[in-house]
């Protein structure tokens, strides 16, 4: 028996990871979640070039053999949306009601971009780098057309393991997910990592696209824009997978089982409460080798004796000393929920 991804909408394809019921760390293209603004677009990768220009002292085109024969990084990554979770925020929000699944990991290899801006070579006023998709279309608030075009600062645009991706899983990246070429921005929330690549821009401003200066956007406040600020790293955060919400148990040995993750260093703790936050312990952690791009799996055992409801949750720590909190900070588009995770089973 496998599972399946959940859909939340069709048209553009938005589905969710089934992520209570991963049990790998590498997720196939079948269980990979799908986050889309727009319909999918058509590239082959035959005739396939992606121009570099901008802020640059030679403008180039790149084709994709160029690509494939600069140094290659490979890296185990977590795709989270800024929208995982969203249906948990209270009071609700609009937007696509995600549950927890609207995340992912795997292995993606490609060339850093930064490699690509050393060979056009960066002029010294620049400030941002913009990565358009192929995809587009209208958006219900303004009256254009837009592709789906974001940008990075020019230090997260440097840094070596941002990727210009062609592989996912060491196959060719799926169709779904960005063919032939994708960005892949370790530790930001994965609106960054944009799919199906056109171009490459280097810029002396602020980009103020959409999907940057109106989406992806904290607003903590419900009527106004006030103390705005942009969505980047990836809060630290964890997820139980094993029991399922709402399950029914017998008295006996149990194993609670989840998943953490941050883009701030690396997870150093997750606890687990199985009264409702009263008490705490420390789950197990599979942190051996870790650079801290990809998940870690926990798990906690327990033993229950007494028949009733009970409320468990998980709190992961990151190296930067960040833990979840345990109300979510609320803001009007629903983006980055962390808070304490939570389930309630009843032991009969
Ligand atoms: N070109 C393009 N890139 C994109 C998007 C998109 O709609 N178009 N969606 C972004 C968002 S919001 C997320 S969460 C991830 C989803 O990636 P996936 O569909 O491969 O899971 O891609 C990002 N990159
Ligand atoms: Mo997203």
């Amino acid at each position: 028996m496998k599972p399946y991804l959940l859909t939340r909408s069709l048209q553009p394809e938005n589905q969710e990871t089934p992520i209570q019921f991963i049990e790998t760390d590498f997720l196939s293209n079948d269980l990979f979640y799908r986050r889309n603004h727009f319909s999918y677009p058509l590239l082959s990768a035959a005739n396939y070039w992606i121009p570099l220009n901008g802020s640059v002292n030679t403008p180039i085109l790149f084709s994709m053999q160029d690509i494939l024969q600069l140094p290659s990084k490979t890296i185990n990554v977590v795709l989270e949306c800024a929208g995982n979770k969203r249906s948990l925020f209270e009071p609700k929000v609009f937007g696509e009601q995600w549950g927890k699944g609207a995340m992912s990991q795997g292995i993606w290899k490609g060339a850093p971009l930064r490699a690509l801006l050393e060979l056009a070579g960066i002029k010294d006023g620049a400030t941002e780098v913009v990565v358009e998709g192929y995809d587009f279309g209208k958006r219900t608030d303004l009256d254009h057309v837009f592709t789906f075009t974001r940008s990075l600062p020019i230090e997260k645009a440097l840094h070596p393991d941002t990727i210009i991706a062609y592989e996912y899983n060491h196959q060719p990246i799926p169709f779904k997910h960005g063919f032939p070429l994708r960005l892949i921005v370790p530790q930001w929330y994965a609106m960054a990592s944009v799919k199906w690549i056109k171009q490459i821009t280097v810029i002396e401003q602020n980009f103020t696209g959409p999907f940057q200066s109106i989406d992806y956007v904290y607003y903590p406040h419900k009527e106004t824009n006030k103390d705005a600020r942009p969505v980047t790293t990836m809060n630290v955060n964890s997820t139980i997978q094993k029991p399922l919400d709402r399950d029914t148990l017998n008295t006996g040995k149990h194993l609670i089982k989840g998943i953490a993750w941050t883009g701030k260093g690396s997870i150093t703790k997750v606890e687990v409460s199985t009264d409702n936050g009263q008490t705490w312990s420390n789950a197990k952690v599979d942190n051996g080798d870790y650079p801290g791009y990809e998940w870690v799996s926990w798990s906690h055992e327990w033993t229950i004796v007494e028949k009733g409801d009970y409320t468990i949750m998980s709190k992961a720590t990151d190296s930067f000393n960040r833990v979840q909190p345990t109300s979510p900070l609320w803001n009007r588009k629903g983006y980055g929920y962390n808070a304490v995770d939570e389930i309630v089973v009843k032991v009969e």
